[in-house]
């Protein structure tokens, strides 16, 4: 499985070693080819290089655009080179092998961050580079793949301990960094397109026209009037069309709670069952099981005290035995996609529980304007449909989550996204553990979650609260490390957040020093 390396391809923008690389692999006798910029870099340190252009005998053209997608280029990286077949069509259109590639992308980040003009960013989207590097992984049982300059050390003390080959196990350490260098590249231009477009689908003038559906009690407060408003045109009935099967005419608080808690409901549509319960429009206790009444057990334990006078959301039609377990406590609102037989049984024996049907869950993932009145104007937002990309998290610290603590990340920072800001989400297995919100710094959201796990933990005579051994989400970076160490306090072993705060390094330290691991995921979630 070791692989001599006898021809490297290099095409880097990230020009840093490159010299020295070129050096070392001339020394050991592998032939250099290079496109424009890095062939230059590479002669300029008197090294000799081939152009890209005299193996394809097509020139560099369109700006750069075409340089390297070329059959001769990925039949050189693609082949399987102990297949008849592929050593057939090699031989036959005269490719040869290309052993070694390094690759780094068009810097599209950076051009970004600098708030370079839009069609700079596009050119700054590198299309043949993360070809050629998923090409070189895939096929790593032939090619070594490098994408970070990092990584040039490594390579070089490799050849030499293995007399100029790669290991296999190198190849597929590197390939693995690869797929992954290529997916967050993937998922940054991703939330790049989603970004502007949302700015732009601002439009210069709005009017909204909205039709009285009906009058409400009172507003938040019963000296306020309210009614409900369905906008011309809407295109879905959404909560504000659902059917009432039951119960007590809805308020303007009930319709508040019920939209927040259908809207968190809605992430988890099409998955496993998924129980919401809303207080004063923050999730008081979420959880997805194998049934629906496991998810509604899990969610009632988080917060059992606030749950009670609840909103409750299900992403299932709802059955019997949930509708039951619903009903031993007090709650205001269910709604859901559905209620079989039994459950409305269940729910007709409480006359002023309102249940709520809709058609379908709304799409999470949907566009719109969100609108807030200020003093003497209006203020617009495009709705916040930025959804996390699994692809796109990076560990930050030297340990990396365990496949349960990754899951319990994605739960907890879903659920984040739905909390008033500061939002600390504590999760363990699929269920909230704590919830801090509303609070107006991020350490009082953490311990206020953890004392309400402690309360659950006591309450139901558990050995721990459920903090132990929990994900930590927070909607925005920390600050400082007094945060992170209140959660690591409560027992959290793994932490999602945004990142990007100006003492992240301190942060990063805090956690490596605690034996956790944390992710950042780019992207913050404020919600106030
Ligand atoms: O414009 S591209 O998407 N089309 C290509 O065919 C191509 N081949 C390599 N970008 C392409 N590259 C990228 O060019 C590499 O990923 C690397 O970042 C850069 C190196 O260009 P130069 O050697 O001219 O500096």
């Amino acid at each position: 499985s070791e692989v001599t390396i006898k021809r490297a391809l290099l095409s880097v923008s990230d020009k840093s070693g490159l010299a020295e690389l070129g050096k070392a692999l001339a020394a050991r006798g592998v032939e250099l080819v290079s496109t424009g910029g890095t062939a230059k870099t590479l002669r300029e340190a008197g090294l000799e290089v081939k152009d890209i252009s005299e193996l394809t005998s097509f020139p560099e053209m369109m700006d750069g655009r075409v340089k390297t997608l070329h059959p001769v280029v990925h039949g050189g990286l693609l082949a399987v080179r102990d297949n008849p077949e592929h050593a057939a069509a090699m031989a036959e259109h005269a490719i040869g092998a290309i052993d070694l590639v390094v690759v780094n992308l068009y810097p599209f980040e950076a051009t970004v961050a600098r708030g370079a003009e839009r069609d700079e960013v596009i050119e700054n989207i590198d299309i043949g580079g993360p070809s050629m590097v998923r090409s070189s992984a895939k096929n790593h049982a032939y090619v070594t793949i490098v994408t970070d300059s990092a990584d040039y050390d490594a390579l070089l003390s490799e050849l030499e301990s293995h007399d100029g080959s790669t290991s296999m196990e190198f190849r597929k350490q590197m390939a693995a960094k690869a797929f992954s260098a290529t997916a967050r590249y993937d998922a940054a231009i991703s939330q790049w397109f989603l970004g502007t477009d949302q700015q732009q689908a601002l439009p210069d003038q709005f009017s909204l026209s909205a039709k009285k559906l009906s009058e409400l009690r009172y507003g938040e407060n019963p000296h306020q009037s309210a009614a409900i408003y369905v906008p011309y045109g809407a295109k879905e009935k959404g909560l504000a069309q659902a059917e009432q099967i039951q119960g007590k005419a809805l308020s303007y608080n009930n319709y508040n709670d019920a939209d927040a808690a259908l809207e968190l409901c809605a992430e988890f549509k099409g998955e496993s069952p998924a129980i919401v319960i809303v207080k004063h429009a923050n999730p008081c206790g979420v959880a997805q099981a194998g049934s629906l009444l496991d998810a509604w057990n899990d969610a009632l334990a988080c917060d059992s005290v606030s749950a009670f006078g609840g909103i409750v959301a299900s992403n299932q039609p709802l059955d019997g035995p949930t509708a039951e377990a619903i009903c031993e406590i007090f709650t205001e609102v269910v709604v859901a996609p559905g209620a079989d037989d039994a459950a409305r049984a269940a729910f007709a024996r409480k006359k002023n529980l309102r249940l709520l049907l809709i058609d379908e869950l709304p799409e999470p993932k949907r566009s719109g304007l969100m609108t807030t009145p200020i003093t003497g104007g209006l203020l617009v937002q495009s709705r916040d449909n930025g959804l996390i990309q699994r692809d796109a998290l990076k560990c930050v610290t030297q340990r990396e989550p365990t496949a349960q603590e990754l899951e319990d990340c994605i739960f907890a920072w879903t659920v984040a996204r739905h909390v008033k800001s500061n939002a600390i989400v504590y999760a363990r297995n699929g269920s909230t553990a704590g919830i801090g919100a509303g609070q107006m710094n991020r350490r009082d959201s953490a311990r206020i979650a953890a004392i309400k796990a402690q309360e659950a933990a006591e309450k139901y005579g558990w050995d721990e609260a459920r903090t132990n051994g929990s994900a930590v989400a927070s909607d925005a970076f920390f600050p400082f490390a007094d945060g992170l160490l209140a959660a690591v306090e409560a027992g959290a072993s793994a932490v999602i957040q945004p990142g990007g705060s100006m003492r992240d390094d301190e942060v990063i330290k805090a956690a490596d020093e605690a034996g956790i691991a944390m992710l950042f995921t780019g992207m913050r979630h404020f919600r106030h």
